[in-house]
């Protein structure tokens, strides 16, 4: 495997960073999850765009350019040879000394790139449909950490993920500070009701998500009525359907959320339909490479 480090590439053993990385010593960075299928990189210009987004709000100014980034994530993808893959793009602070003062890191933004192979949940779960539980951290508010940065401090959504898997469950269903839905540690969430797409709006504490985006575009296209409005558990327990999105993810159904059936308790007609949709969508939307 060969990983890009600010314009080199060097072999997983000896790609390695500074430990006075305030990537490192703080969480003090941003990141994307970006999906190559068949040598096209979904909606790459859209996740550089908000890569360069979360960084601008953070105040990271980043040594590349937007056509440099788009450039050197296509050529970590051709070093690999990778045509189906799942691609880590990250951008730290940069070296410092061990205070946080971000101005202590004079040498600007570590670019580093790492293509993989992922799956995040087994074949079954695709197939059937999973069970997620409400966690009681919730997602941190706009005041404290917008969740639409995609930072590299991530311990929120990792408290998450630890609750959810103390329960012996996959995922964690996140509530904002008011009790409303939010989304998942790493998902957005969607339900159908009536046929109708309901997903949290992003001041709800949801990430606008590139996958979420797009379920919204076919949506539109398929003239299934999509809204994005609030709610609360209830909604979401009487729903008839329910489906998470996420590049790791992709689109997976939700059969179960805190013990209770949604709908039949099996991945319903309209979920169905949007994950056929999605995958021909990722088989022409991209940068071809
Ligand atoms: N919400 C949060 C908090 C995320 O981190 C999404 C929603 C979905 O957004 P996209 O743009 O990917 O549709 C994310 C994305 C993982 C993993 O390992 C998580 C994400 C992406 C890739 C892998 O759990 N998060």
């Amino acid at each position: 495997m060969k990983i890009y480090i600010n314009g080199k590439f060097y072999e997983k053993e000896d790609a390695k960073i500074s430990v006075f990385d305030h990537g490192l010593l703080y969480g003090d960075g941003v990141f994307e999850g970006i999906r190559s299928y068949n040598s096209l990189v979904f909606r790459l210009e859209e996740h550089i765009e908000r890569l360069y987004e979360s960084a601008h709000s953070i105040m990271l100014n980043i040594p590349l350019t937007k056509p440099e980034m788009i450039k050197a994530v296509v050529r970590t993808l051709k070093e690999n040879n990778l045509k189906d893959g799942y691609i880590r793009l990250i951008v730290t602070r940069g070296e410092g000394d061990l205070g946080l003062d971000p101005r202590k890191c004079p040498k600007g933004g570590t670019v580093i790139i790492i293509a993989d192979k992922i799956a995040l949940y087994p074949e079954k779960l695709y197939k059937e449909g999973m069970a997620i539980i409400t966690v009681s951290t919730t997602r941190s508010s706009h005041e404290a950490l917008n969740p639409q940065i995609k930072s590299l401090n991530y311990l929120n959504n990792i408290l998450g993920k630890i609750e959810a898997g103390n329960s012996g469950y996959a995922e964690a269903l996140m509530l904002n500070d008011q009790g409303y839905v939010a989304e998942c540690t790493g998902d957005n969430i969607f339900i159908v009701r009536k046929g109708v797409l309901f997903t949290p709006p992003e001041t709800m504490g949801a990430l606008r998500g590139i996958t979420r985006d797009a379920i919204l575009e076919i949506a539109e296209k398929i003239k299934l009525p999509a809204r994005e409005n609030p709610f609360t558990l209830h909604e979401l327990y009487v729903a008839d359907e329910c489906f998470l999105t996420g590049t790791g993810a992709e689109v997976i159904s939700v059969v179960k959320v805190d013990g209770r059936v949604i709908g039949t308790g099996k991945p319903g007609p309209i979920t169905m339909n949007l994950i056929k949709k999605f995958h021909q969508l990722t088989k022409t939307d991209g940068v071809k490479y």
